[in-house]
């Protein structure tokens, strides 16, 4: 595939000349709009998007310096603590940065890895390196964009900061200027941009306007020794992180599990999932990338390349837009008047069993099939999706309030998912606990008109036993 996915990029660079980059999927966040004079680089502030080809804010950033004859820097801030990321996000992460720092070097690029938040550590880093225009990536979460703000303030005077959404096909501005109410609405805005923006990809090239001094070299131990995380959550040994292992998967997917993906993706016993939510959540590889060439199977197995289209453009990109618009997107403040009214209204319902996050935590509920997946989520650092529904849904059932539930749920998912700390996280445990995206249901105690997952409904899709068996405790 890695082949393939070269000359393809080949393919698009002998246009590169003429491989116009389409300006909506940038927006320019700070008042200077032109470059300042006597600029000595140009720096791609790395953070959401952890990658080098197939990555719109790093193409852009060298077509900047191309066009002014710069060179071009790349920078990651590492910061002490993310949210409820554990040693086994970070070490994630940081492996694949060892993978970015190598092809970087490799193509004339140096990459620093800069420790501390960025508004204390970029600026100081822009005025030594003389850099006269910094572009950066997109995420829609409140804690980066928090970071993208307090740099913009701190940036030296006349030096412009962009922001490239280069983790959504069509850019998270450009599919909608709202908060949309669900799949059914942004869906026919999405396929409509599909053709302007699902295109291949030109390459990074080997740079030529070499930096004055090469970055340093970076210490990838000492970069764990000062990480303030929990060390107790063991690493993952399935996932190997980086670029090569992410796209090894991608290929994997493509030739052996995408022809039962539509039939069997929601059948936690079958391997029938894509597996590439790691790679996506650190932007190690490019959903872009990973969607062209699921469709070039489209003749073969249609059902199976829509299906993954649904999920990982259509609904992926549903849940950026909630959370660019909701500032509440991970609170029940979040959610719609209906479904706060209901929740609110049976928040006083008896509930037949209680559990607190201890107890959830080390699966020990009366639920063998609740505990199994907590086991998986927790051994595996990946849940089977069709499960995250039922999991939530049964942590609503089962604490003393939907706030709790909702804390529990996002608390227990970004502490052990691979994936977590993710738009698609909060957007799966509102999903669940308050009904976003979804419809109301018949009234019943507790849910009030959230819609209902049980243990029966479960065994009717897939043989609970042989899950519960292969995740017992
Ligand atoms: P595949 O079915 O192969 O999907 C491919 C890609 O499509 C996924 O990687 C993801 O990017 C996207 N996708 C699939 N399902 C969804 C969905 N329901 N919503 C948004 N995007 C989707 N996903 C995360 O990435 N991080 C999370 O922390 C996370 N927490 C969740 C919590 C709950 C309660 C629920 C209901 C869902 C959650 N999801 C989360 C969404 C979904 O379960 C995972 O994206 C999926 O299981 C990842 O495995 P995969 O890549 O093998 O899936
Ligand atoms: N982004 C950074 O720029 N620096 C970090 O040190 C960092 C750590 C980190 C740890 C776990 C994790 O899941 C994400 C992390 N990210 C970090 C955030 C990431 O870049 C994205 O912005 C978020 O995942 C939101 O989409």
């Amino acid at each position: 595939l890695a082949e393939a996915v070269k000359q393809a990029r080949r393919r698009a660079a002998l246009s590169v000349r003429e491989f116009k980059f389409n300006k909506k999927r940038v927006r320019l966040l700070s008042q200077e709009s032109h470059l300042q004079d006597g600029a000595l680089g140009i720096l791609y502030w790395m953070s959401r998007d952890q990658r080098v080809q197939d990555n719109w804010a790093f193409l852009y950033a060298q077509r900047l310096a191309l066009k002014q004859q710069l060179p071009l820097h790349v920078c990651f801030c590492l910061v002490p603590k993310f949210l409820d990321a554990t040693i086994r996000h970070f070490g994630f992460l940081l492996k694949g940065l060892q993978e970015v720092a190598e092809e970087c070097g490799e193509l004339g690029i140096p990459f620093h890895l800069l420790q501390g938040y960025a508004k204390d550590v970029l600026p100081a880093f822009v005025t030594r390196h003389g850099i006269g225009g910094v572009v950066t990536d997109f995420s829609p979460l409140r804690v980066p964009l928090q970071w993208v703000e307090d740099v913009k303030e701190r940036l030296p005077q006349g030096v412009p900061l962009v922001q490239v959404d280069a983790h959504n096909i069509v850019p998270c501005w450009v599919a909608s200027n709202k908060q949309e109410y669900g799949a059914r609405t942004i869906r026919p805005k999405i396929h409509a941009q599909l053709p302007e923006f699902l295109t291949e990809f030109p390459p990074i090239i080997q740079h030529p306007f070499p930096a004055a001094a090469p970055a340093q070299p970076i210490d990838w131990d000492a970069c764990y020794a000062g990480l303030e995380v929990d060390r107790t959550v063991p690493e993952v040994k399935w996932a190997t992180p980086g670029t090569a292992a992410g796209l090894a998967v991608l290929q994997a997917f493509v030739t052996r599990r995408l022809p039962g993906y539509s039939e069997y993706r929601n059948n936690p016993n079958k391997a029938a999932l894509s597996n590439l939510s790691p790679w996506f959540h650190f932007g190690q590889v490019s959903v872009q990338r990973a969607v062209l060439e699921v469709q070039k199977s489209r003749d073969r197995h249609r059902e199976s390349v829509n299906s993954f289209v649904e999920e990982a453009v259509i609904r992926r990109e549903l849940a950026d837009n909630f959370c660019f618009y909701n500032k509440s997107y991970d609170q029940l403040e979040g959610a719609h008047d209906w479904a706060r009214d209901t929740l609110i209204l049976h928040a006083r319902d008896k509930r037949e069993y209680l559990y607190d996050l201890h107890q959830l935590e080390q699966g020990k509920t009366h639920d063998q099939l609740w505990n199994a997946a907590q086991i998986q989520m927790v051994r595996e650092g990946k849940m089977h999706g069709f499960l995250r529904m039922y999991w939530a849904k049964k942590i609503l059932e089962w604490t003393r309030s939907p706030e709790d539930a909702l804390r529990f749920a996002i608390y227990l998912n970004d502490r052990f998912e691979l994936d977590g700390r993710d738009p698609n996280g909060y957007v799966g445990c509102m999903w669940s606990i308050c009904g976003t995206h979804d419809q109301g249901w018949a009234e019943r105690n507790v849910f009030g008109k959230i819609r209902y997952m049980n243990y029966a409904g479960c065994k009717r899709k897939f043989n609970v036993g042989q899950f519960e068996h292969k995740y017992r405790p």
